[in-house]
């Protein structure tokens, strides 16, 4: 169309294709200041207990991307003790999953149980549910949530599916770490040790395959208390490892359900609690720490004299129900601090 003069409607018209072109590029601009926020970073590096994945170096938040699947699997809770665990991505406890404050975080989870719907309720989240509403998966199905980490802390996360207390029991947990900008002090080991109890028909002890008992866990008798799902998860060969002299940190949660820990080094002199997880203020020089079902505990020290370290619950008598670790620090004897005799 041959046109000399626009008519008044193609000039209201032209008026609003460019209104729309500057609305478009400045909301692009603002997309684009805005980009470093949105940044995809790709799936979070995640390990399993004991490991934790290193510190994040990016100086931006970004969206990470996890991915959960539960599974139904039997496993050893003890030796000879068999469980039928609930699981995220094949373990208890599930990943420990590392981003920073500011981040988006895209959880996909996968419910690969064929009976029982699953979701995950994570501290972190600020809204209904912690993101369990959201991310609640029927059997088979996957779900899809996005929640930005707005708070820098330690934070559990569980399943909250019904009935919440038995999902949470048999194994469905875990921790995420919301680093603060700028991130943590440095250390030369980290850690990631979960506390959690297993309410099983049998008496502590009796071999074979345990099924989960509703009555024992609403009575709050457990009869394990146990560091990373299994009674010998930290002892032997799996005995946490450091040198003296080494800066650690240990990612402590403890999820209960019902006990509130009381966690000790022994031997040991925390330099830093950051107390329920709280990374703003850490207290100086503490013995143990209280660790309430649902919190955390972040814990540096500097072990100075080489030997074995247990790990334990202070409230001792759970050390025969499991609740017991070793760390294992090599390195030359420094008889100044700590010798036999004068
Ligand atoms: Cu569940």
């Amino acid at each position: 169309m041959a046109a000399t003069k626009a008519s008044p409607i193609r000039k209201s018209r032209i008026a609003k294709a460019v209104w729309i072109i500057v609305a478009v590029s400045v909301l692009g601009a603002a997309e684009g200041r805005q980009k470093p926020t949105n940044q995809l970073a790709g799936p979070a590096e995640v390990t399993f207990a004991p490991r934790v994945p290193p510190p994040i170096t990016r100086s931006q938040p970004a969206t990470v991307v996890v991915n959960l699947e539960v599974t139904e699997q039997n496993g050893e809770l003890a030796r000879g003790i068999i469980y039928n665990f609930w699981m995220y991505n094949g373990h208890v406890p599930g990943p420990f999953i590392r981003v920073r404050v500011g981040d988006t975080v895209e959880v996909h989870l996968k419910n690969r149980s064929s009976d029982k719907t699953h979701t995950v309720d994570f501290h972190f989240v600020s809204g209904p549910g912690g993101g369990a509403p959201v991310l609640m998966a029927n059997p088979g199905q996957e779900s899809v949530g996005a929640f930005k980490a707005l708070k820098p802390g330690l934070f559990i996360y569980h399943c909250a599916a019904n009935p919440m207390p038995a999902h949470m029991a048999n194994g469905l947990y875990g921790l995420v770490l919301v680093e603060p900008e700028g991130g943590l002090p440095k250390v030369d080991r980290e850690f990631y040790v979960m506390q959690s109890e297993f309410y099983t028909e049998g008496a502590v002890g009796k071999p074979g395959l345990q099924a989960y008992s509703s009555r024992k866990a609403a009575a709050e008798a457990p009869e394990y208390i146990v560091f990373n799902g299994n009674v010998s998860s930290l002892m032997g060969n799996a005995a946490l490892k450091a040198r003296v002299g080494e800066t650690v940190r240990i990612y402590f949660g403890n999820l209960g359900p019902n006990k509130i820990s009381s966690f000790h080094v022994i031997g040991v002199i925390f330099d830093r609690v950051y107390r329920e997880g709280g990374l703003t203020d850490p207290v100086r020089n503490i013995q143990t720490t209280l660790v309430p079902p649902g919190g955390a505990s972040v814990l540096d020290f500097q072990p100075q004299v080489p030997g074995n370290y247990t790990l334990l619950d202070h409230a001792v008598f759970r050390v025969d129900r499991g609740a017991m670790g070793l760390l294992s620090v090599e390195g030359p004897a420094a008889p100044d601090i700590y010798r036999k005799g004068k």
